[in-house]
């Protein structure tokens, strides 16, 4: 171990020190994204979240996904965050203002966006766990995603109405958290052409107190962006019409468009089982077949890397970043590109670099120019996302790859601090520590 990983946990105790995570981080109401850094319910989240709840109680697990869905915007939409009454975050319920959006919820405060469309996923896990636990974990899980199903249609059914702009098919976001990977070189370009106008209101950043060593977080001018976006929203009273209309940021997403695609294919499998209608099942085949296309379309006639798109200006965003490796989370591209992905996945550019302490993939190759190992998502290993691909590839039937992925993120969490990133090469925990989804996430690995 170095110097930075003081410790080893067996199984056992890590599974014990995850789950003491999870109950620690519980107000009782919600469990909360992180202790300190993050007081309140993030949409993706407290589905991960839910998933590891499962392994402890399934019924907190279903209460966790409920929580989320009471939230839901009357639109469809999830929102990114449903607050907490703890003022410890910026930006926090009075910065959004989204009172004043006519479709927002209305017994509890949320902000104006969304994040990756990965609920369905979280119910069928949940459901998969609670019958082999007992019959009447199976009993609530099965009412549960009965009940769910509709309000996880309309949810995907707003991201194609609202999100699925121009001829591209990919998903698209009007602000980078919506992506889940808030600074990721994903967004330098869109942003740069982002200009915080002079009206944009004062503001103290709030993360940086948290975490220590500013320099793991994002920076002051990516802040001031994430702001400005906010206002415009504001602006256009969380029209969503005419925030995909004139907001200065709009990408196409292909790793949301990744994820949206595979969980249609579980709402369809969910819905067939519980006997919901055939048209919406018909729509969620049509929206999965359309955003595998879009996801195959988007990858680069070399290096087969999937790409994000600038939908302001029609050009394909060719950063190179884990994103790119989104057809192996939902098939569709052709067997060659695969298998250049899957051969760059493995190879020093990626998990196979000698230098990782675990080989889990960094959010940004090592050998890209502006890799940063300790900066959020411009170069640490995230457990979350190397989740997401272990269960896509258990899912497609690559239990091999499944596994070793499952053993690398073992490998990487087990000094059970449950950082919120990783630092590749030593291993260093950054960001929060004690991060609910790091937890959950060890949590369906151990059990
Ligand atoms: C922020 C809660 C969230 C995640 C995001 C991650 C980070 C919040 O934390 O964003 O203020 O920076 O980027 O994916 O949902 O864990």
């Amino acid at each position: 171990a170095t110097g930075d990983r003081p410790a080893r946990y067996p199984e056992a105790a890590l599974a014990a020190r995850a789950a003491r995570v999870l109950r620690d981080n519980d107000t009782g109401a919600v469990i909360t994204a992180a202790p300190r850094l993050y007081p309140h319910m993030w949409s993706w989240d407290a589905a991960f979240i839910s998933i590891g709840l499962a392994r402890l109680d399934v019924q907190r697990a279903i209460a966790e996904l409920e929580t989320l869905f009471a939230a839901q915007w009357r639109n469809g939409m999830v929102p990114h965050i449903v607050f907490t009454d703890d003022d410890a975050y910026f930006p926090g319920p009075d910065r959004w203002g989204t009172e004043a959006a006519p479709d927002g919820p209305r017994n509890v405060r949320t902000s104006g966006i969304c994040q990756p469309p990965v609920h369905a996923i979280a119910v069928q896990r949940v459901l998969e766990v609670a019958r082999r636990s007992s019959p009447d974990d199976r009993r609530a899980a099965e009412r549960f995603a009965r009940k769910i199903w509709p309000a996880l249609y309309a949810w995907h059914r707003w991201l194609v109405e609202y999100r699925t702009p121009g001829s591209s098919g990919l998903v698209a976001i009007v602000h980078g958290w919506e992506s889940g990977m808030d600074n990721s070189p994903r967004w330098d370009v869109p942003y740069d052409a982002v200009h915080p106008g002079a009206a944009l209101p004062p503001y103290v950043r709030k993360d940086v107190r948290v975490v220590g060593d500013a320099s793991e977080r994002p920076t002051d001018r990516e802040y001031d962006r994430y702001l400005w976006l906010i206002e415009e929203m504001r602006r256009a009273g969380y029209d969503q019409r005419k925030i995909v209309e004139n907001s200065s940021f709009l990408v196409g997403d292909v790793f949301i468009t990744a994820l949206f695609a595979i969980s249609c294919d579980v709402l369809v499998e969910l819905g067939e089982e519980f006997g919901q209608p055939a048209g919406e099942l018909a729509d969620l085949a049509d929206w999965a077949e359309k955003a595998r296309a879009a996801v195959a379309g988007s990858c680069h006639s070399v290096s087969g890397m999937a790409r994000d798109r600038d939908l302001r200006t029609s050009r394909w965003l060719d950063t190179q970043t884990i994103a790119g490796f989104s057809p192996l989370l939902c098939g569709g591209a052709p067997d060659d590109v695969q298998l250049r992905l899957l051969s760059l996945l493995d190879s020093e550019r990626w998990c196979g670099h000698e230098g990782l302490l675990a080989p889990v993939p960094p959010s940004v190759s090592p050998l890209r120019p502006g890799f940063n190992p300790r900066q959020y998502w411009r170069g640490p290993q995230w457990p979350v996302v190397a989740w997401v691909f272990f269960w896509a590839f258990e899912h497609r039937g690559w239990h091999e790859r499944a596994r070793k992925l499952r053993d690398a993120g073992i490998r990487l969490t087990e000094d059970g601090a449950f950082g919120e990133y990783y630092e590749p090469f030593t291993g260093k925990p950054l960001g929060s520590a004690d991060q609910s989804w790091t937890a959950a996430v060890v949590l369906d690995w151990l059990c």
